[in-house]
């Protein structure tokens, strides 16, 4: 029954989710543990929001803010979210009803680097972490702790916070044990040392995470799946612009510039990464490693294959098929998935070392190469950075793809100005949509723009944002990066006031 606890000391503090919440009081800072909708919390939020509820109908204010390694689930983020019960959230949501909350106003969010997230809490900037709330696969008999699907931010919640809640999930698999690597060597500034890593395959650390048993206070014994979200086949879009970059790469491959092991792949969630790695597997690829963040279900389809021979990341986020898949063949996984802590997932110094080839999303991208990756109409949060720009700045190749068209065609994903910017000029080489590729490596703004324009732009924006760069080059204050600044956001407010962003008639 209590298999997954093998420490005594630990057994004496279970307890039900509603006891644990119990332990939770209005303006706390909590850490919980979470990643891309795996290994977070499941019963305890829950029992939480039932309780902030209860105080709210009583007429007494119920908030608390939550950090955690990054997005979570309907029942963490979407039932904090739907009582009221938040105040701050960092560094990473998806959830439909806190999006709601925060474009409101009615909750404040900070969008953070997620390889930021841990060394800004050893620095103290987010103040005192008062308690955790980690979900883990179970408890050796030493006290130390056998991580969940997730990894994140779980390392530094437990070293930070004062006080630490368990959920130990019996629906993850025993055999998760040992497959992750917990770095311990990490140190403040100016005491840092280099990270001892040369390759996504080696193994720097533990597979265990430390907690001090004193601060352990409560545990829960949870049995239910992570959020699991549906796996979607690429459409055709997403096919058109991996068979842009797949070209690319095979003509990298011819000059020399990259080997046909290619370089470690960073791969972003949803559909084009999909449509990437499946393009990747067609191409006939072998032997290739993924040093990322997330493991999705074309990746596990790849590491099969053979076509990845391993991958590194800080998280699952697999589909229930995934979940069947993976667990059937488990054994198979476990030799070539390594998870580690977000801070060494997404860690520059690696990235740029390893030399990885950053596959992100994008809303939008303007004609220069800046970078819009959570903001639109440059007011309205979508997700957020997330470990976008930890590894766009430092890749080998950093490329950014989405459709040129959003919203049924009205908008274009090309625009003069971005309206909000995650990643500038500075960090974006390649832009790709279902239109062509724009390589920007090497050239300067006004040459980018062209490109940009004639490669990217969708027909029926493309004489649009010609006409614009040209009146732009002509009438623009400076010459260097030309603009018509009183026009620059004009597409953007048409879309707010219209839905469009085509001129009427
Ligand atoms: O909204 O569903 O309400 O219509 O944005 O767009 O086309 O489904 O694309 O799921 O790949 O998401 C940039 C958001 C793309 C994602 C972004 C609207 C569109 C739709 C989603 P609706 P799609 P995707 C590692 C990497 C930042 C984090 C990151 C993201 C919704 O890739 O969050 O890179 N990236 N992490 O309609 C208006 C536009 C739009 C637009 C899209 N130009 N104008 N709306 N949308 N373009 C992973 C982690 O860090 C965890």
């Amino acid at each position: 029954m209590h298999d997954r606890i093998r420490d005594a000391r630990m057994l004496e503090r279970v307890v039900t989710a509603e006891q644990a919440a119990a332990l939770i009081n209005p303006g706390m800072t909590v850490a919980m543990s979470g990643f891309t909708g795996a290994g977070y919390p499941k019963a305890v939020p829950q029992a939480l929001a039932a309780r902030m509820e209860a105080e709210h109908d009583a007429g007494h204010p119920f908030r608390i803010k939550v950090l955690t390694g990054a997005s979570t689930a309907p029942e963490l983020d979407g039932a904090l979210a739907k009582v009221d019960g938040l105040e701050l959230r960092l560094p990473y949501q998806s959830d439909p009803t806190m999006r709601a909350r925060i474009n409101a106003g009615e909750l404040d969010y900070i969008d953070i680097h997620l390889s930021h997230v841990g060394q800004y809490t050893w620095y103290g900037f987010f103040g005192d972490i008062d308690l955790a709330v980690i979900e883990v696969a179970g408890v050796l008999e030493d006290g130390r702790l056998i991580p969940s699907s997730s990894v994140g931010n779980n390392k530094t919640w437990l070293e930070q916070a004062g006080k630490v809640i368990l959920e130990v999930n019996r629906f993850q698999p025993a055999e998760l044990e040992g497959m992750h690597d917990i770095y311990y060597g990490t140190a403040l500034p100016p005491n840092r040392k280099p990270i001892p890593m040369t390759s996504p395959e080696d193994r720097i650390g533990e597979p265990y995470l430390r907690v001090d048993p004193d601060k352990v206070i409560a545990i829960v014994e949870t049995n239910g799946p992570d959020r699991n979200s549906p796996f979607n086949p690429p459409d055709e879009a997403s096919r058109q612009i991996a068979g842009h970059l797949l070209e690319f790469l095979e003509h990298e491959i011819k000059r020399g510039r990259l080997a046909e092991t290619l370089l470690p792949l960073q791969s972003g969630v949803g559909n084009i990464p999909n449509a990437v790695l499946e393009g990747l597997a067609a191409g006939g690829y072998r032997g290739l490693t993924a040093f990322t963040e997330v493991i999705q279900d074309g990746m596990l389809k790849l590491l099969k294959d053979g076509v990845l021979k391993m991958a590194s990341a800080t998280s699952f986020s697999l589909s229930r098929a995934g979940v069947d898949e993976f667990n059937a063949n488990v054994d198979y996984y476990r030799e070539r998935i390594i998870l580690r802590p977000q801070e060494i997932s997404n860690h520059p110094e690696l990235v740029r070392r390893l030399g990885c080839i950053a596959l992100n999303g994008m809303i939008e991208a303007d004609i220069y190469g800046n970078i819009n990756s959570t903001h639109v109409a440059g007011t309205r949060i979508m997700n957020g950075i997330g470990g976008s720009g930890d590894f766009a700045r430092n890749s080998y190749l950093s490329v950014f793809m989405s459709p040129s068209t959003a919203k049924g065609g009205t908008v274009s994903s090309i625009v003069p100005m971005a309206s909000h910017v995650d990643h500038t000029e500075h960090d974006t080489m390649i832009v790709v949509t279902e239109q062509g590729l724009a390589d920007l490596r090497g050239l300067a703004p006004k040459q980018r723009a062209r490109i940009i324009i004639e490669n990217c732009a969708h027909p029926d924006f493309q004489p649009m944002l010609q006409d614009y760069f040209d009146r732009a080059c002509r009438d623009s204050y400076g010459k260097h990066t030309p603009h018509l600044l009183g026009e620059a956001l004009s597409w953007h407010q048409r879309f707010v006031e219209t839905g469009s962003m085509k001129p009427a008639g």
